[in-house]
């Protein structure tokens, strides 16, 4: 990594401010030549003694700035949404002209010249976008997005604290500020849904939510292996663990959203602010409806509820027909088989078209989940009367913090299982794997076997590097769910006279209902959030495998704040591989936090053959973690089976000549075990 590719991350400071600010604590320095927009506290703040690194940015007649297509059209200090369509354009108008950089220095400064040009939001997307896709910008990384836009993580009140410490102290002082963002979140416990309020506004999940999106966007010419699926499977597992969270806390689990005419339940009122001036997101009084959409303000055709109840009813009738109608008028059969001869044609992510982008047409399925999120972020002024924002369903980084966005999201899923169930119930024969047994499983957490802890951690952010506090370091320190490490323990029996590599697959799910019953195969299905996926190579005989839940496929290594960044070693193999594993879920949530007195889970682990699981690549890249979830950058996803087997799917009718009812019915197999294990859930904070 040359000096030009870490330079470019300190784009990424002060979003809302002048480029010529000085970065990096007053460290760094953008000196753009005939910057009109400079203001005069830049020489206060170049003059305070700290040696200063310039990079300097010569005027080369603003081409760039002439040639930015629609991604002037969105305000500066407004929202910017993936889910709305012309916003996707702006981005994309603007990726292109970032793509077309000769190198990192060239996008440097391009960048650097747009900066202040186009929307903020906007302006990190399309550069965290291109710097992830530039073949030679592969070693460069992605600060963490928490702080870049504090104000999408952090509540207003606690930005104003550090703020008005600040004012109230001496001007020569220089110790951050250090503000506390406890248990408390947006709500109080009155009300039940913000009981999870730690959950969903949890860092966390909402940087992964945004850098998954990244990853995989809608529109934007990116072609990645079975993408459609991915996003099916990522909010499928959301929404489980949102389930398990909900059972521990003795909540119901998550009831779709499917009367788009009937008031919904609960509001919202994120405190969070849209820009540096303080400008509030939209909110959500309880029992609001859901309105047609007629606002001019975004260059989008008015869309009605009937819009997306007749996209609902046709894509329902593809589902249960087996196929779609393209714009040709030519049928596209359905298919879940990666292998069928479907898969290699013409949509080889085939998808059941919810999702547009993915859509083989959208014109007559519509935009259902993008317009779904809109129609619910305008639902408290559809059609401008108030003058609102839009509130935080529209953003990626913020969405997840709404307990509607579940309830939309369980209605999407529950759409994409309508599909699942027409495909042919996964058989015995795919299901078993001779030859090889699985003796025993456990976890085991500091020599203690099958208990689990949870409890509260910290972590610090460093808000003063998105937004600007006079110049001062502000820290916020954010409390979040965690859980003690642990190992999974398999002894594993080879049959065979040779070694045999397997495919292992470790599920967790609660053991019992909200009623406190033992679930069907069917109720449970849902319900299982995968843990971890990785190969293992079998020697004749005995073997015991050992794996960390640090490993687990569904996370990522925690986020890299700017400190991280700067301090990375740049040839370090992790550091090369960090901008795509970013987009894995966050370690701190991959267990649900349980109960204090111990709550019954179950773990599922299955053995399938990686000769048939494996995919032959042309590339691949060093990077695993999240691949579950993300893929592998540039390649193709690393498993042949349907994303979520063995529970993707019906069970069969019997197994071993056997009915299946319940999950515990596939570890009659030998290749598949059952364990119960506990949870608990420490009050404390975890050391
Ligand atoms: Cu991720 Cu609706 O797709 O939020």
């Amino acid at each position: 990594m040359d000096k030009s590719q870490k330079n470019l991350m300190y784009l990424f400071e002060l979003p809302y401010d002048s480029i010529s600010l000085p970065r990096s604590g007053g460290k760094v320095h953008f000196d753009v030549e005939n910057d009109v927009s400079r203001p005069p506290v830049v020489a206060t703040r170049l003059g305070g003694g700290i040696p200063v690194e310039t990079m300097p940015v010569p005027d080369r007649g603003d081409v760039p700035l002439q040639n930015l297509g629609t991604a002037t059209t969105v305000p500066l200090g407004s929202p910017f949404s993936f889910f709305i369509k012309t916003h996707r354009q702006a981005a994309k108008d603007l990726c292109d002209v970032f793509m077309k950089t000769k190198n990192a220095e060239d996008l440097l400064q391009v960048a650097a010249r747009v900066h202040g040009h186009v929307n903020e939001t906007l302006y990190i997307y399309a550069l965290s976008f291109v710097i992830l896709r530039k073949k030679e910008l592969r070693n460069s990384r992605l600060p963490s997005i928490i702080e870049v836009f504090p104000g999408k993580f952090i509540l207003q009140e606690k930005l104003m604290e550090a703020q008005l410490e600040i004012n109230r102290s001496d001007p020569n002082e220089s110790t951050p500020i250090v503000v506390e963002h406890g248990l408390e979140f947006a709500g109080t416990q009155l009300k039940p849904e913000h009981r999870l309020s730690y959950w969903r506004e949890d860092y966390g999940i909402n940087a992964h939510h945004w850098h998954w999106h990244l990853v995989y966007p809608i529109d934007m010419d990116v072609n990645q292996d079975r993408k459609g699926e991915l996003f099916y499977y990522m909010h499928q597992q959301m929404i489980a663990r949102y389930d398990m969270e909900r059972l521990c806390l003795g909540l119901p689990r998550v009831q779709k959203l499917e009367n788009w005419r009937a008031p919904i339940d609960d509001g919202y009122f994120s405190k969070l602010t849209v820009n540096n001036s303080g400008r509030a997101w939209g909110t959500r009084q309880d029992d609001t409806k859901m309105h047609d959409f007629q606002r001019n303000d975004f260059g989008l055709d008015f869309t009605e509820v009937t819009d997306l109840e007749i996209w609902r009813s046709r894509i329902l009738d593809a589902i249960h027909q087996g196929f779609m109608i393209d714009s040709q008028g030519e049928r596209v059969i359905l298919s879940d088989d990666v292998t069928s001869r479907q898969a290699r044609h013409r949509y080889p992510r085939r998808c059941v078209g919810v999702d547009s982008n993915i859509s083989v047409n959208s014109r007559y399925y519509g935009d259902l989940h993008n317009m779904g999120h809109v129609l619910l972020a305008f639902s408290h002024d559809p059609d401008f009367a108030h003058k609102e924002e839009m509130a935080v369903m529209g953003d990626t980084a913020t969405a997840m913090r709404d307990p509607v966005f579940y309830r939309w999201h369980k209605f999407v899923d529950d759409t994409f299982q309508e599909y699942k169930l027409m495909q042919k119930p996964n058989t015995e024969e795919q299901l078993n794997l001779s030859g090889v047994k699985i003796e025993r499983v456990g976890v085991v957490r500091n020599n203690e076997a099958d208990v689990l802890h949870t409890g509260w951690n910290t972590r610090l952010f460093e808000a003063s590097r998105g937004l600007d506090f006079n110049g001062r370091s502000v820290m916020v320190r954010l409390t979040h769910l965690d859980h003690e490490p642990f190992n999974y323990h398999l002894q594993v029996n080879n049959s065979g006279k040779g070694i045999k590599d397997v495919t292992v697959r470790a599920f967790l799910a609660l053991k019992l209902n909200a009623r406190g019953q033992e679930m069907s195969f069917m109720e449970q299905r849902i319900l299982w959030a995968e843990m971890d996926k990785f190969t293992v190579s079998l020697k004749p005989g005995s073997n015991h495998i050992v794996r960390s839940s640090k490993d687990s496929s569904i996370t990522n290594t925690e986020e890299l704040t700017f400190r991280d960044l700067e301090n990375v070693d740049p040839e370090s193999p992790a550091a090369a591989a960090f901008n795509f594993c970013g987009c894995g879920g966050p370690q701190h949530m991959l267990l649900p936090r349980g109960r204090p007195e111990g709550m019954a889970f179950q773990l599922f682990f299955m053995l399938t053959d990686y000769a048939q699981d494996k995919v032959t690549q042309r590339t691949t890249q060093g990077c695993a973690n999240g691949v579950s979830f993300c893929g592998i950058q540039d390649a193709k996803y690393p498993d042949t089976r349907p994303m979520g087997f063995p529970f993707d799917r019906r069970p069969p009718r019997q197994l071993l000549g056997r009915d299946v009812n319940i999950a515990a019915d596939y570890a009659r197999l030998d290749n598949a075990y059952i364990h119960d294990i506990s949870i608990k859930f420490l009050a404390d904070k975890l050391n």
